[in-house]
């Protein structure tokens, strides 16, 4: 696999300053080289230096920095347009406001090639505000709503080509939810599986009746890793952290299947904070997870086994 490292160095979509650190502490966490050594080629793209802003303004006094995501939305929707069907591309976060932009391009490209784009989402958080719902007005709360389509974006985020269909978004992991994204997973249809459905079915089984509608369809796979997936205790480094997450184990089991799966074609890692890290061991975790996602593993398989 061709992969390409691509650095967004944004955190104005996040509560807590930090997450510009984010694509450094993955490289100096070794994530060149633990993909080198899987036998992927691997293209280090650098950091994308932030965009020209545009004025734009909206009625929702509560929102923070809408001219910087937008701006991000706009260039991170071209990079992620580009550097997608002919390899990998892994967009080092960088806080999540990054997948309006990184999903969109994708979902651009994907149409370009007649395959339909789905996503997984692996969070503690739904991020399905619109620039109307957010009370917080971090922007990192917004992007599912803007690739998705829902209203509301229009006249501060770049309009959208391809909308990714609702049916074709799969979450797990959440567990903090707002009242008004509530309503919009009722409205959207997304596939919400939440702390309790992996409890009580276990993560594997969510996963792979996900799995198996992507291969039917023969669609393409955008992954958006959000660090608090993770349960706190083994990734501290986020701002936002929500106990009772994803443990080591399944974390590492959701990444082995993907890779069995042989259909993951994009990736986000998102929202890790340096700043809030114990020394770095939430950077490795992801760099192993990553690795994990790329064909780490203990011993031998037959891939497309999930
Ligand atoms: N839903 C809340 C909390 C939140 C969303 N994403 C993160 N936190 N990381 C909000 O602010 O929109
Ligand atoms: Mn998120
Ligand atoms: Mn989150």
């Amino acid at each position: 696999m061709h992969c390409k490292l691509i650095g967004v160095p944004i955190q104005e979509g996040a509560s807590r300053l930090g997450c510009e650190m984010g694509p450094s502490a993955l490289r100096v966490a070794g994530l060149e080289a633990a993909l080198s050594e899987l036998g992927h080629q691997v293209n280090e793209l650098g950091n994308l230096p932030p965009p020209a802003l545009q004025p734009c303004s909206h009625p929702n006094a509560a929102i923070h920095h809408l001219p910087e995501i937008a701006a991000w939305t706009r260039l991170l929707d071209e990079v992620a347009y580009r550097e997608s069907g002919d390899g990998m591309p892994i967009f080092l976060g960088g806080d999540h406001a990054l997948s309006a932009g990184t999903v969109a391009g994708v979902a651009r490209r994907a149409a370009e090639t007649g395959r339909p784009l789905f996503v997984l989402w692996l969070d503690a958080h739904t991020d399905l505000h619109s620039l109307e719902t957010t009370e917080s007005g971090n922007l990192h709360g917004v992007p599912v709503a803007y690739f998705t389509g829902q209203a509301g974006f229009a006249g501060s985020f770049p309009p959208l080509a391809a909308p990714v269909d609702p049916g074709n978004v799969c979450m797990i992991g959440i567990r903090s939810v707002d009242p008004a994204e509530r309503e919009a997973v009722a409205r959207t249809g997304i596939t919400v599986h939440d702390m309790r459905s992996i409890d009580e079915h276990g993560v594997a089984a969510l996963l792979r009746g996900f799995l198996e509608k992507v291969a039917e369809a023969d669609g393409l796979l955008h992954v958006s890793l959000d660090v608090d997936f993770l349960d706190p205790a083994v990734a501290p480094a986020v701002g936002t952290t929500v106990p009772g997450g994803a443990s080591f184990r399944e974390a590492h089991l959701v990444m082995e299947m993907l890779h069995d799966s042989g259909l993951v074609s994009s990736l986000d890692l998102v929202e890790l904070n340096p700043f809030l890290d114990e020394r770095g061991r939430t950077a490795t975790l992801l760099v192993d997870l990553t690795a994990s996602l790329m064909g780490r593993k203990v011993l031998d398989r037959p891939t497309r086994s999930f």
